[in-house]
């Protein structure tokens, strides 16, 4: 409400000469026009204010609540005119600074409008409590079209159309940090396509999907209660009439848990019924080592018990058998008594056997292998030199690593396993005729105090989508000028092809040279470091620290990566003798998870092989089983029309309500709003059709011409306000213009229409 300056008389802004060539939005010469600037505040905040006065470099603000500052006058940044306060459209406001942008979209987020354009990319606020914009009657409005503010259904509506229209397949990216509402999102989109696409009923099955994938990948961290751990790309494919067909879903596995573990542990937990609980030999959540690491068994208002029951009948509705589903559960307990198997020393030099408890023979049990065999897999190694086998003893540490990496194999096969019987279950018909729309749902950017080899893994695919994301709006930017038959030479943007070759360079990038060091038996941590310096710091978004660490200048900001833990992460350190042991299981479950990852080892996706430590057994490091997962993902967006959702985290807190100025412009920067925000202002981001153009500002016109066309009409508009030619195009149906240029006539506007209003009220008091 403090926002008023334009209708307080101060004297008119002289016009730019025409040797002004400057339109950037902190010139001298933007400031001149403005009437109310941003103030950065010490605390990094941003206030509007009002110039009082300027001497030398320096002028005097006045704050909203009466306060008066002196600052720099270079520092101010101006801000939009009051019409522009909260546009649905970024690309409408007249100064696209980070404060004005950052004011758009408090000043929705304030009023449940928690979506907001900016120019082809939709920005979405995470709003951390329930807003009344889902459902079927919102989803009805956007349908016909009867409401036209931003929305993840009008995207969703969009594709839908565009694939219909153009005949090509769709994609709705959606990216962000964690915790910014990626998923939620995602199910939104699914929930429109699916109203919209719906009939045959396997929409149902599609939506089902989600409970099954949250619980076996989600889990509980410090930054997200429902963080998911893995990525996910659903291609829905449509028929010809514009009904879902099927669906299939790809993941991108990521190992790294959060603060508890998989939601599904402590809902078998929780949930499971007698029988179950007894044939799985099955205990509270607090009496297994896996899940009482954290020590957080519960999430606020989550009944896991109540969960558990969901999930089943997701797995029912997708066509899991009961008897796969306890399966499925068996597993699940197999893992959890995993955990709780303990080793005793049996010599002097540390070497270990497993205590034969109830742990041990419950594993066995459940996984329906001999309890010898198991044993022998858990303290002993096979090592093949030349032609002989050697039997190796296992240390206590080697043991525990082994048992672990037992462990965490099983869960990641259950959780492929699924996601196949899933796929199965979803299958499009052999007479694929249709179209189709992926949604994608990954990890976002992070940036920690301490970064290592998750985060290496996580920034790299955001890397990837990120110049995706670039390549594509450039694309548009340009297609749209010359569509509309305007003058336009090529706008400088800034590729990343630099950072992602930094990785992807063969033989020398990060992968290459963490693979390669992955398979030296002596290689460490430091040794890694010294290594990636050596050959490295040639490329400039490369810098070698101190020590263990470096430094990546990735898109979003530099971060630093500590090597510590880099090898052991990156060598998948399961032993052949765990395969053979899954393979020699009667369940088949653990057969089936021991052919998959036979079939993996011999069939490379990408990059080399990584050989385990000398070990016989040929498998695929951890990074480039990512990589080769990621360029999956990509190959499949490849071939779509992309559309972007940048999802926006408003506090760290996840509470309702609260907009945190500096933490949503770091997201901002980060997932390249501002740079599209950029890109276009380096062109001209302010459209408006001739007709428009010639209502709004004709009546400013000194000589009438009001019989004049539209076109006629705007370029004399152009004309008498001396507006330079290089600030705007004229496109066969819009004018295009440069940052600023529509506040100038706005300004006028506004101060012609307060003339006259006075003048009118002038004149009625006098004829009172
Ligand atoms: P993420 O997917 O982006 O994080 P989520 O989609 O799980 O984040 O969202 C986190 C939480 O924010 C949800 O559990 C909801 O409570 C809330 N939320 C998000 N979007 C909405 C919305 N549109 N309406 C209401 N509440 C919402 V991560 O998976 O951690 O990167 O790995
Ligand atoms: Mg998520």
């Amino acid at each position: 409400g403090e926002r008023s300056s334009i209708d307080d008389g101060d004297p008119v802004v002289p016009l730019p000469q025409s040797n002004d060539r400057r339109w950037s939005d902190t010139s001298a010469y933007a400031r001149k026009k403005v009437l109310q600037f941003w103030v950065q505040l010490p605390n990094g905040n941003w206030e509007l204010g009002k110039v009082l006065s300027t001497s030398g470099e320096e002028s005097v603000i006045k704050l909203p609540e009466g306060k008066v500052l002196k600052v720099i006058s270079e520092t101010l940044v101006p801000a939009n005119p009051d019409i522009l306060d909260g546009v649905d459209d970024l690309m409408q406001l007249s100064y696209l600074n980070e404060p004005a942008v950052l004011y758009n979209l408090e000043y929705r987020y304030n009023q449940d409008m928690i979506y907001t354009k900016a120019g082809p990319v939709l920005v979405a606020v995470n709003p951390f409590k329930e807003v009344p914009l889902y459902g079927s009657r919102n989803i009805e409005a956007y349908k016909n079209r009867s409401n036209g503010s931003p929305h993840v259904y009008a995207i969703a509506d969009t594709a839908i159309r565009e694939m219909i229209r153009d005949e090509v397949n769709q994609s709705i990216i959606i990216s962000g940090e964690s915790g910014a509402g990626k998923t939620e999102t995602a199910k939104i989109a699914m929930q429109y396509l699916a109203a919209l696409g719906g009939g045959s009923g396997i929409e149902y099955e599609i939506l089902k999907t989600n409970p099954i994938l949250e619980a076996f990948g989600n889990a509980k961290t410090l930054r997200n209660d429902n963080s998911s751990r893995f990525g996910k790309l659903i291609e829905i494919h449509f028929s010809e009439t514009g009904k879902i067909s099927g669906a299939k879903i790809q993941t991108l596995v990521q190992c790294a848990e959060g603060e508890r573990s998989y939601h599904i542990f402590y809902q078998l937990c929780a949930g499971a019924s007698p029988t179950l609980r007894e044939k799985l030999n099955l205990r509270s959540a607090k009496e297994y080592k896996y899940l009482i690491q954290s020590n957080c068994y519960s999430i606020n208002g989550v009944d896991d018990a109540e969960l558990f029951n969901a999930v089943k009948e997701a797995l029912d509705i997708v066509h899991v058998s009961k008897e796969d589903q306890e399966s499925v559960f068996a597993m699940l307990a197999a893992v959890l008594w995993l955990g709780n198997v303990s080793f005793n020393i049996i010599d002097n030099e540390n070497h270990v056997e497993p205590e034969p408890d109830e742990s041990l023979s419950t594993v066995a049990k459940l996984m329906g292998c001999n309890i010898n065999e198991l044993k022998l897999a858990l303290s002993k190694r096979n090592m093949r030199v030349g032609n002989d086998t050697i039997v190796q003893k296992l240390t206590l540490s080697q043991a525990i690593d082994a048992r672990d990496a037992l462990a965490k194999s099983i869960y990641a096969c259950l959780f492929d396993w699924l996601v196949k019987q899933i796929n199965k279950s979803l299958a499009v018909g052999k007479r694929r005729t249709g179209r189709s729309i992926s949604i994608l749902d990954i990890y976002g950017f992070e940036s920690f105090n301490k970064n290592s080899f998750e985060q290496f893994c996580i920034n790299y695919a955001n890397e990837r989508l990120q110049q995706h994301f670039n390549r594509h709006l450039f694309k548009l930017e340009q297609e749209e000028y010359i569509q509309d038959g305007i003058d336009w030479t090529r706008v400088d943007f800034e590729d990343n092809q630099n950072c992602l070759g930094l990785f992807e360079k063969k033989p020398l990038g990060l992968l290459s040279l963490l693979d390669e060091e992955s398979t030296f038996p002596n290689g460490t941590d430091l040794t890694l470091a010294n290594k990636l310096k050596q050959h490295l710091n040639a490329n400039s978004c490369f810098r070698g620290d101190r020590g263990k660490a470096f430094t990546v200048a990735h898109y979003a900001g530099e971060v630093t990566y500590e090597t510590t833990g880099f090898l052991e992460k990156n060598r998948d350190l399961l032993h052949s003798d765990s395969i053979q042991l899954l393979s020699s299981c009667s369940s088949h479950l653990p057969q089936a998870f021991a052919s998959s990852m036979l079939i993996h080892s011999e069939k490379p996706i990408v990059g080399p092989l990584y050989k385990a430590g000398g070990a016989d057994s040929q498998r695929l490091s951890v990074a480039t089983k990512f990589k080769g997962q990621l360029f999956q993902l990509m190959q499949r967006l490849g071939n779509t029309t992309p559309h972007f959702i940048r999802c926006i985290k408003p506090n760290n807190v996840q509470s309702p309500g609260l907009y945190e100025q500096g933490l949503v412009l770091q997201q901002l920067r980060c997932c390249g709003v501002l740079e599209v925000v950029r890109i276009s202002r380096s062109g001209f981001p302010t459209r408006m059709s001739h007709q428009k153009f010639a209502q709004r500002y004709g009546f400013l016109l000194l000589e009438s011409i009001a019989a004049k066309d539209p076109l006629s009409v705007s370029v004399a508009i152009l004309h008498q306000f001396n507006i330079l030619p290089e600030m705007y195009q004229v496109g066969y149906t819009k004018l295009f213009f440069r940052t600023g240029q529509i506040g100038v006539l706005e300004d006028t506007r506004n101060r012609t229409l307060h003339g006259i209003l006075r003048l009118q009220s002038c004149f009625r008091g006098h004829q009172a």
